[in-house]
């Protein structure tokens, strides 16, 4: 029987019960298998009364990630379909790895309610709690040159940045390459990794950690002057099942007007985003520290930078550091 069908019935009637028999007949299945359906969801955390000849109600959704959830909200074609869902994980990076190496196709997502290694670029840690916020990974197959990669991160910051705009107050900001942030709080981050051969790109693993509902003091010493949570602006809780619907549509939408028109508007959304384009900045890369104007991105993803000598510097990978002098 299909689970999303009888979660789409219960919810259209939370304001009265649904009897065993008009379900059945809306989903062709005994009033047996609708009890045990009723009795699996609520093994996964729905409240669901039951009165004796009136039928069911839906009292409370739970607050879960899992794929039925998501499948409630989502109106994607091919982003999010399937979806893998875990409690606990390493990292989702790792499940759609597997998942890609034994063929899976384009638009495949895995999220889990916790991490144990979240990871952020360069090794770093991203802090991946339970309950918190969303922890997933998207599996893209774009015939591009390895050269274009970049772009695809930028495209997730924009796509991920317009849909939390929805959820906010005020819209957020892009710190380059991949921060989003809010009064210059990290908001979510992007993690992407590619295989490639010498002239195509064969998958692009998209990591996007978001925080949604953390309060004050649900971050570590060292992030909680760094970091934000959607709640912490919005003032309510989120539903992380929705948010994810609403990221992987918009995503969708980036994405096919990248594929058919090109890097073209992404850049200009990026652009009109980004929060340090025109500032002194010093730039961090596995060489140096560039210090200079920030000043476009290029075709490519990268960062221009004019150093004091007036020579224009290009940066492909690096991290801007946070404070930099005024000048
Ligand atoms: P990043 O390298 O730009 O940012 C990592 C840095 O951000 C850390 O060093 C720390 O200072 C800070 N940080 C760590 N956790 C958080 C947090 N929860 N909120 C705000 N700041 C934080 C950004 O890397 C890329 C993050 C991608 C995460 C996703 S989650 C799903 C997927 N799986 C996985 O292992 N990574 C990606």
């Amino acid at each position: 029987m299909n689970k999303n069908r009888l979660l789409q019935l219960l919810m259209a009637h939370q304001d009265r019960p649904v009897s065993g028999q008009e379900i059945s007949d809306d989903l062709q299945v005994s009033r047996t298998a609708v009890w045990k359906q009723i009795e699996e969801l609520r093994k996964n955390g729905y409240e669901i009364e039951a009165a004796s000849r009136r039928g069911y109600r839906l009292v409370r959704i739970p607050d879960r990630v899992g794929t039925e959830e998501i499948m409630l909200h989502l109106t994607t074609a091919r982003l999010g379909r399937p979806i893998i869902y875990k409690d606990t994980v390493t990292s989702t990076q790792e499940i759609v790895r597997e998942e890609a190496e034994k063929g899976a196709k384009e638009g495949l997502i895995a999220v889990a309610n916790e991490q144990m290694q979240g990871r952020g670029r360069l090794g770093r840690v991203w802090q991946s709690r339970p309950e918190q916020g969303i922890w997933m990974s998207l599996l893209l197959r774009p015939q591009v040159p390895p050269r274009y990669a970049p772009q695809l991160t930028l495209l997730s910051a924009v796509a991920l940045a317009e849909a939390l705009d929805s959820y906010l107050p005020e819209p957020t900001t892009i710190k380059w390459p991949n921060d989003i942030r809010i009064h210059k709080r990290k908001v979510a981050g992007i993690l992407t990794e590619m295989q490639a051969d010498m002239d195509e790109v064969q998958t692009v693993i998209v990591g996007m950690g978001i925080n949604v509902n953390q309060n004050d003091g649900d971050f570590t010493e060292e992030l909680a002057e760094k970091a934000g949570s959607i709640r912490q602006y919005a003032g309510v809780r989120q539903s992380r099942p929705q948010v994810i619907a609403s990221i992987l549509k918009s995503y969708e939408t980036w994405y096919n007007e990248y594929l058919t028109n090109g890097f073209g508007a992404v850049k200009a959304a990026w652009t009109a985003k980004a929060d340090t384009l025109g500032s002194f900045i010093q730039v961090e890369t596995s060489r140096q520290t560039v210090e200079g104007k920030a000043l476009r991105i290029t075709e490519e993803g990268a960062l221009q930078v004019q150093r004091s000598d007036g020579n224009t510097q290009t940066v492909h990978s690096g991290e801007i550091l946070d404070d930099p002098p005024s000048g």
